[in-house]
């Protein structure tokens, strides 16, 4: 049989297939590719299973990804989890009132969305607080303005009222899509908002899992009929490792940047403090916003860091 994954649990999967769903164990033997990916088999995964006598499965081959967004496990670990594959669109919640996302956080995603052929677009969420909140609405003015600005889709939503939650549906339409941010900002409140018969806990987020243990927590994936679209909702992500990247590469992960790298001086430009940098320029003539570029130098900074305590 061939199916869907859907949903992991510890050595459990659940896979979806003609309407039904079957929980599946891997193969005892099966070989997992590479050893630094904790998990096998994800959310996303097609897959072929053999039915069992009592009603489970076995998995016993894993089809090619078309694609898959990586986090790492632990911080300076060498470990790597594969949050889900075959993702036509990333879809990054951030909010700009409780808690709010730093465009640090959301650049991180986006370099990854990025690194991974991934197209993305930034949802707005709790808008309906901009209202009564003057710090919260110039705050999300200037962030819609500068994701736009580098060209990436950005809606201003309220997942509480309703607000803009058409315009996603249109967006998601005959998609699979990964939700992702941090805990609180919304996410199952949207997928509630996008399809009503989802019924996701809402709000239910505890001090401890705040704090970063994932154990109850799971990555989900729901086939949503109507919308011919499969959503994924993520637990909230506190820290994106950037994993699999090297020096040299993060300022194509950059839109804005791309046009001017090859008009540095010098080929290896790491556009830091070489003479001739055109990205620089850019910079500092305001083509290039000086905060997207701060993120660049923090990124470089701490992919060195990360090296430097995996090697330890
Ligand atoms: N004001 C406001 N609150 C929201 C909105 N969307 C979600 N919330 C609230 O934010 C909290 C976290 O929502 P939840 O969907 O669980 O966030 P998640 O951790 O990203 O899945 C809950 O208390 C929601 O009621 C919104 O659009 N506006
Ligand atoms: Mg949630
Ligand atoms: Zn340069």
């Amino acid at each position: 049989m061939e199916g869907l994954v859907i949903r992991t649990t510890g050595n459990w999967y659940r896979v979806a297939a003609n309407g039904t769903c079957c929980e599946c164990r891997l193969r005892g033997n099966y070989r997992l590719r590479g050893n630094k990916q904790t998990n096998p088999v994800v959310v996303g995964d097609h897959v072929h299973y053999d039915p069992q006598p009592d009603g489970t499965g076995v998995i016993t081959e894993v089809a090619d990804r078309a694609n898959y967004i990586v986090r790492q496990s632990v911080k300076l670990s060498k470990q790597t989890h594969v949050l889900a594959a075959n993702i036509d669109l990333l879809c990054i919640v951030a909010s700009m009132g409780t808690p709010r996302t730093s465009t640090g956080f959301i650049d991180r995603l986006l370099v990854t969305a990025e690194a991974y052929h991934i197209p993305a677009c930034l949802l707005l969420n709790k808008s309906d607080l901009c209202a009564a909140d003057e710090e919260h609405r110039m705050l999300q003015a200037v962030v819609a303005d500068l994701y736009r600005r580098v060209g990436y889709p950005v809606y201003e939503i309220s997942a509480l009222k309703g607000d803009g939650v058409d315009q996603v549906r249109d967006v998601v339409r005959g998609k699979t899509v990964l939700f992702s941010g941090h805990s609180g900002v919304g996410k199952s409140a949207l997928l509630n908002a996008l399809s009503s018969g989802l019924g996701l806990k809402v709000g239910a987020i505890s001090d401890w899992s705040r704090k970063g243990m994932h154990t109850t927590t799971f990555t989900e994936l729901h086939p949503i009929a109507d919308l011919d679209a499969y959503l994924i909702d993520t637990p909230g992500i506190r820290e994106f490792g950037l994993v699999d990247f090297h020096d040299g590469e993060f300022s194509h992960f950059f839109p804005e940047m791309r046009q001017w790298l090859r008009q540095c001086r010098f080929a290896n430009c790491t556009h830091r403090h070489e003479p001739g940098c055109a990205v620089m320029e850019a910079v500092e003539r305001g083509d290039i916003d000086a905060e997207r570029y701060q993120s660049y130098l923090n990124m470089l900074e701490s992919l060195s860091d990360e090296s430097r305590g995996a090697l330890r």
